[in-house]
């Protein structure tokens, strides 16, 4: 039987082997994958302790939130708060950034943003959900408390990034940079034991992911896309949680889109807490990720916490193909055929 590698004993191996890391960052990917331990306890019981269902209040997307979606944010902020590593997080849920205070008059290194439980609509019927996390080391000095522009930083500059998936496991997935690894939580031993070494993404795919009731609303160029996705009889695939759209892509190849729509003109998904870390992912296993003006989302400058914006990530010979359809049918970006 192989021995077990557990989450803790991987990140700090991995410290060991970079003379650059520095044990805050590992002791915060730590406290990310404890908080993510009682979220999974939570979620896995939900119907059982009455925290389905939602709250009569609204997220900063506008979006109803539910119970759970609370719990999780208020459990990632209770683990972060006292990590010491943390200066600061900016969460969906919260309209503000939360600065940490100071621990022997020393703010942490990082600041962390969070999407506490993506795909919540999902939760009630038991669908899986997932916690998207980033890190960044943060601008101003450890003697200052955070401000808006530690969190305002481009994908490029994110130092750590992952998701955990709540689902039929849950698997907690993440990259510093040198590669992606993922680790399935053992709920007899309670620990993430490493279960995906250096995950890479297929070249292309069986699958495409998008809300085809939106089809109509796509610009031209994404329609046609859509339509040589299907008459390549690739398989649709779309859960409604991007966390469970992109791992099923990470692992098996294919092409996930959320193009701007008619009532999202700059795209639903939120830049900093879904798109960045997810590309930053998708990246790492060798994939690529682009807005519908094919920008590079790692590269996009933020300007507000909450920014929306159009994605298109997935395996790499895909998103050429899709680049194709763009520069060839979109009004907006001149074909370097013609
Ligand atoms: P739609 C979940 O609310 C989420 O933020 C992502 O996880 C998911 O990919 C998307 O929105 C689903 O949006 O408009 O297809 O329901």
């Amino acid at each position: 039987m192989q021995r077990i590698t557990t989450l803790d004993e991987f990140i700090i191996t991995r410290q060991k082997s970079y003379s650059s890391a520095t044990g805050e960052l590992t002791g915060l990917l730590r406290d990310i994958g404890l908080a993510a331990k009682i979220v999974n306890r939570e979620v896995n019981k939900a119907g059982l302790i009455n925290i389905l269902g939602k709250f009569d209040q609204e997220n900063s997307s506008g979006e109803q939130v539910a119970k759970l979606d609370i719990y999780a944010n208020d459990r990632l902020i209770e683990f972060l708060k006292t990590s010491g590593e943390c200066a600061g997080l900016a969460s969906e849920e919260l309209e503000d950034i939360i600065p940490f205070p100071a621990r022997n008059n020393k703010y942490g290194k990082y600041v962390v943003l969070v999407d506490p439980l993506d795909g919540s609509s999902n939760i009630d019927v038991n669908v899986s959900v997932g916690t998207i996390f980033g890190i960044y080391r943060r601008l101003g000095n450890e003697d200052s408390p955070v401000d808006l522009r530690d969190f305002l930083q481009k994908g490029t500059e994110l130092v750590a990034a992952g998701y955990v998936i709540y689902g039929t496991s849950t698997i907690l997935v993440y990259s510093t940079g040198d590669g992606v690894n993922g680790f399935t939580l053992d709920p007899t031993i309670g620990e993430f034991c490493l279960s995906h070494r250096d995950i890479k993404i297929p070249a292309e795919g069986p699958y495409y992911s998008v809300n085809q009731g939106y089809y109509l609303k796509f610009d031209l160029e994404m329609r046609r896309y859509i339509d040589y996705c299907s008459d390549l009889n690739l398989r649709l695939r779309y859960i409604g949680t991007m966390v469970a759209d992109i791992h099923r892509i990470l692992f098996q190849g294919g092409i996930f889109l959320y193009p701007n729509t008619r009532k999202y003109p700059k795209g639903k998904l939120r830049l900093l807490y879904e798109c960045n870390p997810l590309s930053y992912i998708v990246e790492q296993a060798g994939g690529q990720a682009v807005n519908t003006n094919l920008e590079r989302i790692l590269e996009m400058e933020p300007e507000e916490l909450h920014q929306r914006t159009s994605v298109l990530m997935g395996s790499p010979k895909m998103i050429e193909e899709m680049k194709d359809f763009v520069l060839k049918y979109s009004p907006n970006i001149h074909s370097e055929i013609e």
